[in-house]
């Protein structure tokens, strides 16, 4: 079964999911840490990944690996804001990935159109109302605590029912301090306060979470799942760098569920991928 076609007011509409490309602009982030943590090479590889064809570019700060610990406010702001203000007027799209209100507030005003918050508002309740004032789009993703204890929250009656129901209430948050419905999308948070076969359930029943009527940013990129399921003869997880290949098979998985948008490191291989399915569902 396909999702229904979904759009958020705002950002790019075209008849194909959306491809986001990500730059963490961090020292520690488990997938392209140390990488891009230096305003140059983050600005070179943002437009790198635009001209790969990503749809919008997702700038991020603080790291979100199990385990990290949190930038102060100051250093995040530092990080993330001259490259989405480069970004921007470059003319990309960009999305800020923060749960801070104070952070989010600066990359707005900075030219980013979405606040791609991972934490739904839980982690800082304010960012909802800097959202909603400046009008921006909303991306809620689902999440119970901080990376250094989220894998302590990983019981669930049953992962999707629960991952809607929460995501539920945190859209209801969102509408209460005003952002409009259709700016808002969600995210099930792949491997955030999940174990792999969660990750697997839900990228199986993701016509589940439909129910909530809203676009689906689905990120799986180059997680702990992926490696594991990759792991060599001895149990070894596959290195980081090296699951691009299983990413552009959920992508693949991803658009042809109908997902609104995917989350990737790798553009081009995604945009080749959604490409394919896009062509193939068009059926002459
Ligand atoms: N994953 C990470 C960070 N931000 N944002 C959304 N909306 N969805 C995700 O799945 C997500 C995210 C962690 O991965 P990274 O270190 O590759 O950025």
């Amino acid at each position: 079964m396909s999702l229904p076609v979904r759009h958020v007011a705002g950002l790019p509409v075209v008849d194909r999911p959306l491809v986001m490309g990500v730059v963490n602009v961090t020292p520690d982030s488990f997938s392209d840490g140390g990488r891009f943590a230096h305003t140059d090479a983050a600005i070179a590889h943002g437009l790198e990944l635009r001209r790969r064809g990503a749809d919008l570019i997702d700038i991020g700060g603080e790291s979100t690996r199990p385990g990290a610990t949190r930038p102060v406010v100051a250093e995040e702001l530092n990080r993330v804001v001259p490259v989405i203000a480069a970004l921007a007027a470059a003319g990309a799209a960009v999305s800020v990935d923060t749960m801070r209100s104070e952070v989010a507030a600066a990359a707005l005003d900075a030219g980013a159109v979405l606040v791609n918050d991972v934490s739904g508002g839980l982690a800082d309740p304010s960012i909802l109302r800097v959202v909603a004032d400046r009008g921006s789009a909303y991306l809620a993703m689902h999440w119970r605590a901080h990376s250094d204890v989220m894998q302590q929250h990983t019981a669930y009656a049953d992962v999707v029912a629960d991952v809607r129901d929460e995501l539920r209430q945190r859209v209801d948050a969102a509408l209460a301090a005003g952002i409009d419905l259709d700016k808002i999308a969600v995210d099930p948070g792949l491997g955030f306060a999940k174990t792999a076969d969660h990750n697997w359930q839900l990228l199986q029943r993701l016509d589940e979470l439909d129910a909530l009527e809203l676009p689906i940013l689905v990120g799986s990129s180059r997680k702990s799942f992926l490696g594991t399921l990759l792991a060599d003869s001895e149990g070894k997880p596959r290195p980081v760098l090296d699951r691009d290949d299983a990413g552009v098979a959920l992508t693949t998985i991803a658009a042809i569920s109908g997902v609104w948008a995917v989350r990737v490191h790798e553009v081009r291989a995604s945009v080749d991928a959604i490409k394919v399915v896009t062509r193939w569902r068009s059926g002459h």
